[in-house]
């Protein structure tokens, strides 16, 4: 049995919704959750469409399912409420990173198969990935079967117990260290290209040479891959584009290469963005800035970028390249 554990795209919702009512449908797995078969299956489409967007993209929730053939067999899910969130558990605002796993569930024809201990490791790497230090659950305390599971797993009873809608509740939970993260560690980089460089090898090669877009994009790649890196290589003459693939590559990249063209020296969102998603980057001009008119002197990004290389043609690419490399191989 040949069995892939992944995260959920956001087309996938009708699947979602399916094992979803599976679940709530089977006796021994109900107990563990917080909503009733006929409550849910009352749900319009759009509530699904809504949470499979929320936990197939972007770093606030996680949903990943077990695969076999192309049956879904088994899910997790990980939500991460931010710091000064409530504390569902706890009442209180959250005061430290902490993920918290729901929606366990595994296909009565896959249990005792490994399936679970895939899927709460794959929850705990992608939690560790982005930063968070405690991963809590909360199991019936008539579920002994599922505390035994998950004390295997690494969690341990925290002391703290509720009282919820479905009776009383125990709270588990486990550390999370860099460790737990290693092995989904991307090795991949995000090229980002800004406005007009699409343009480049078309007008203006005493600025900008001769070389086109596709020349940096198949150097950069070339470059990457003797690095060990794959590349995934963007452009977009719209800001919010660039700042949707800066966001996006939170999910799945380890830096990013950055020449913003003209945004570079008015753009405060670009700045937000890269320092938000607190991957390194580098900040490339293939012109000398700094030789040209005033305007181009300044940068929203230098004081934040960890490289930053001008004037060195298409080559500042490669440059950029070898730098990042050395900061997170
Ligand atoms: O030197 C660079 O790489 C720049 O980021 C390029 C930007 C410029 O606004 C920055 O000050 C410096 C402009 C990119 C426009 O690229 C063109 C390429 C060929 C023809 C026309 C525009």
């Amino acid at each position: 049995m040949s069995i892939e554990v992944r995260r959920i795209r956001a087309d996938e919702w009708p699947a979602v919704r399916a094992l979803r009512l599976e679940a709530l449908q089977d006796p021994v797995a109900s107990i563990a959750f917080l909503e009733t078969f006929e409550a849910a299956s009352e749900q319009p489409d759009n509530f699904w469409q809504e949470r499979a967007q929320n936990s197939a993209d972007g770093y606030g929730a996680g949903q990943f399912v077990a695969v076999d053939g192309d049956e879904w067999v088994g899910t997790v899910t990980v939500l991460r409420p931010a710091i000064g969130e409530a504390d569902f558990h706890n009442g209180g605002l959250l005061t430290a990173p902490q993920s918290v796993v729901v929606g366990v569930y595994v296909r009565s024809t896959h249990r005792g198969t490994g399936v679970i201990s895939t899927l709460l490791e794959k929850a705990a790497q992608w939690a560790a990935a982005q930063g968070d230090t405690r991963l809590t659950l909360t199991v019936h305390v008539e579920n002994t079967r599922a505390q035994a599971v998950y004390r295997r797993e690494g969690y341990a009873m925290t002391g703290v117990a509720y009282t919820d809608t479905d009776g009383r509740e125990y709270e588990m939970a486990r550390t999370l260290d860099a460790a737990d993260a290693l092995d989904v560690a991307p090795r991949r980089i995000l090229l980002v290209n800004g406005p007009n460089l699409n343009l480049l090898g078309t007008r203006e090669p005493e600025v900008y040479g001769t070389a086109t877009l596709a020349d940096v994009e198949e150097l950069v790649t070339a470059e990457a891959a003797d690095l060990g890196f794959d590349l995934r290589a963007m452009q977009s003459n719209h800001e919010g584009a660039l700042i949707d693939a800066i966001h996006a590559a939170r999910e799945d990249c380890a830096a990013i290469i950055i020449n913003p063209g003209g945004l570079t020296h008015t753009s405060v969102a670009l700045r937000d963005a890269l320092t938000g998603v607190a991957l390194p980057f580098a900040d490339v001009h293939i012109s000398d800035v700094y030789a040209r008119e005033e305007f181009r002197h300044h940068s929203y990004l230098t004081d934040v970028a960890n490289v930053h290389v001008v004037g060195q043609g298409i080559e500042g690419y490669r440059t950029a390249l070898r730098q990042l490399a050395t900061l997170i191989a």
